[in-house]
C-alpha cells in the first residue's frame, strides 16, 4: 500500500496551460461577482466562496474524461464551472431565479447537472462521501471505466461516515477518488485544533487505500496526481485518496468575519502561493502567451461573468406553483 507525498509534474502544452488559466480565472471572477451580488442583497441564504482553491478542481477536471462523476460539499460553484456547467444557470440559481439550475429553489448549495455528471452541492458535512461511492458503484456495476471524484474538506475527513465509505469502497474496489480539499480550516477551527494527525492522506491505510498529498496551489501538480489516481481507478484497483493542500482566501461563508486567523496569514498566501499568478508566470516566462493574450482572456471572462449577473438579475423568481414541483421523481428508470 503506497502512502506518499507527490511531487510529479506533467508536461503540458501551451494550450493546456492557457485553458487552466482561463478556467481558474473564470471561477475567481465569477465568485467575486457572486460576493458582490450577495453584498447587494441579491443572493439570500448561504454562500460559500471557493476563491483561493481554484487549482484543485481545475487540475482534477483536466484528468477527467466524459462520463466521470463529481460530487462535492456546499463550496461548490467552482466545481460546477470547471465541469462545464453554464455560468448563467449557476448565477441565476444563486439569486433564486427560475433560470437557475434548480429553478431558483435550491440556491448555492443545491445544484445538479445530469448532463455534466455533477451530483451536487451538499450542505451536510460529509454527506456527499457515501454518495460518491454510490456513483462509483453504479459505474462498476455497469461495467464501464468511469471514476467518481468525491470532494470533501479537512473537517469532513473527521466524520464517521467517511470511514464507513472507505471500508465499502475498498472492499468492493470501487472506482472512487476521495479528494480531500485541505484548506486548513473547518469553519473557524484550524486543522491542528481538530485533527489528531496532520497527514490526512494516510487515513486510508487501515483499509489498504493508497493516498498522496499534493500541493493544491500548483495546478500542474494537481493534474499529475489526478492522472495517477484516475489510472489506478480505471484499472480496477479500487479507491484512491488525494489530500490536496489548499487555502481559502475568503471567510467560511459570506457571514464569517474570520477572526480565527490574521490578515497577514491570508495576505502571505495570496502573495506567495496564488495558483492563478503561478500559471500566469509560467505562461509569460515560458513564452506560451503574451500580456496581450492574457488580457484578451481576462476580457472574455469578464464578459461571461457580467452576462451571467445580468441573466441572474433579469430572470424572474419562480412562480408559487413551483413549490409543488420537483419533489418526487416521476421516472425511476434503472437504465438512464
Ligand atoms: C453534519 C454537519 N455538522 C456540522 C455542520 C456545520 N458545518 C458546516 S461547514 C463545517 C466545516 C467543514 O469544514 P471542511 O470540511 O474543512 O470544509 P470547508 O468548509 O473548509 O470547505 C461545519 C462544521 C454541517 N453542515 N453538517
Ligand atoms: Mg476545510
Amino acid at each position: 500500500m503506497a502512502v506518499k507525498k507527490s511531487s510529479k509534474k506533467p508536461n503540458v502544452s501551451a494550450q493546456e496551460l492557457q485553458a487552466y488559466y482561463h478556467d481558474m480565472l473564470l471561477i475567481r471572477r465569477f465568485e467575486e461577482k457572486a460576493g458582490q451580488l450577495y453584498g447587494m442583497g441579491l443572493i439570500g441564504g448561504f454562500c460559500h466562496l471557493y476563491i483561493g482553491q481554484e487549482a484543485v478542481v481545475v487540475g482534477l477536471e483536466a484528468a477527467a474524461k466524459e462520463g466521470d462523476k463529481r460530487v462535492t460539499s456546499y463550496r461548490d460553484h467552482g466545481h460546477m464551472l470547471a465541469c462545464g456547467m453554464d455560468p448563467n444557470g449557476v448565477m441565476a440559481e444563486l439569486t433564486g431565479r427560475i433560470g437557475g439550475y434548480s429553478k431558483g429553489k435550491g440556491g448555492s448549495m443545491h445544484m445538479f447537472s445530469k448532463e455534466k455528471h455533477f451530483y451536487g452541492g451538499h450542505g451536510i458535512v460529509g454527506a456527499q462521501v457515501p454518495i460518491g461511492a454510490g456513483l462509483a458503484f453504479a459505474d462498476k456495476y455497469k461495467g464501464n471505466d468511469n471514476v467518481s471524484f468525491t470532494y470533501f474538506g479537512d473537517g469532513a475527513a473527521n466524520q464517521g461516515q467517511v470511514y464507513e465509505t472507505f471500508n465499502m469502497a475498498a472492499l468492493w474496489k470501487l472506482p472512487v477518488i476521495f479528494v480531500i480539499e485541505n484548506n486548513q480550516y473547518a469553519m473557524g477551527t484550524a486543522q491542528a485544533r481538530s485533527t489528531s494527525s496532520p497527514d490526512i492522506f494516510t487515513r486510508g491505510a487501515a483499509f489498504g487505500i493508497p493516498g498522496e498529498a499534493v500541493d493544491g496551489m500548483d495546478v500542474l501538480a494537481v493534474k499529475a496526481a489526478g492522472d495517477t489516481a484516475v489510472a489506478h481507478c480505471r484499472a480496477g484497483k479500487g479507491p484512491y485518496i488525494l489530500e490536496v493542500k489548499t487555502y481559502r482566501y475568503r471567510g467560511h461563508s459570506m457571514s464569517d468575519p474570520a477572526k480565527y486567523r490574521t490578515r497577514e496569514e491570508v495576505q502571505k498566501m495570496r502573495e506567495e502561493k496564488d495558483a492563478i499568478e503561478h500559471v500566469r508566470d509560467l505562461l509569460l516566462t515560458g513564452k506560451h502567451a503574451t500580456e496581450d493574450d492574457l488580457k484578451a482572456i481576462d476580457k472574455s471572462i469578464k464578459e461571461i461573468v457580467n452576462a451571467s449577473a445580468e441573466f441572474a438579475k433579469e430572470s424572474p423568481e419562480p412562480a408559487l406553483e413551483e413549490l409543488w414541483t420537483d419533489i418526487y421523481a416521476d421516472d425511476a428508470s434503472q437504465t438512464a
